[in-house]
């Protein structure tokens, strides 16, 4: 089986709990399962992680380099702030898509610079839920491509 490590960063676990004029209605839960729904029909299987903590997401992409062919990470504020995670995703050299619910150029300056984008593959923000189902897709055609799924 192709395993994909999606990986979130802090203050996602709030989802559907606040703010949900940016971020919607769905919980982080709902977005799991949509991921495993989408992730099924193409022949991957998913391990889905949140955490607030900077260190703890270095550890699970470490952990994704052993267990997994590729990763979809949305690392939440961390995107804008992380020399650690440049690193580390740069580090494993697994293909890996940059996610993120809102359209991160419609808002602030200060989102309009991510360390992650330029060790992606691939980049999808805006779609809100969506964002994750297109980043498997784009994953799922980048390991066909590449003769890993
Ligand atoms: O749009 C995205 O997915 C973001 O990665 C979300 C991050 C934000 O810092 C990025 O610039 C864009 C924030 C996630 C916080 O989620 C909340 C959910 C409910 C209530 C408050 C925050």
């Amino acid at each position: 089986m192709t395993v994909i490590y999606i990986l979130n960063g802090p203050n996602l676990n709030l989802l559907g709990q606040r703010e949900p004029e940016v971020y919607g209605h769905d919980t982080l839960a709902s977005i799991e399962a949509m991921c495993r729904a989408k992730a099924k029909g193409l022949g991957l299987d998913i391990v889905f992680r949140q955490t607030n903590i900077e260190g703890e997401l270095v550890n699970h992409i470490h952990e994704a380099r052993e267990k997994a062919k590729g990763l979809v990470i949305n690392a939440g504020a961390y995107t804008h702030t992380s020399v650690a995670l440049h690193d580390a995703v740069k580090a494993v050299g697994l293909p890996t898509i940059e996610v993120h619910l809102s359209n991160v150029y419609k808002r602030e300056a200060f989102r309009h610079h991510s360390y992650l984008s330029p060790v992606a593959e691939g980049v999808i923000c805006g779609f809100g839920p969506q964002s994750y189902e297109l980043a498997l897709e784009g994953l799922a055609a980048i390991l066909k491509k590449k003769g890993k799924a």
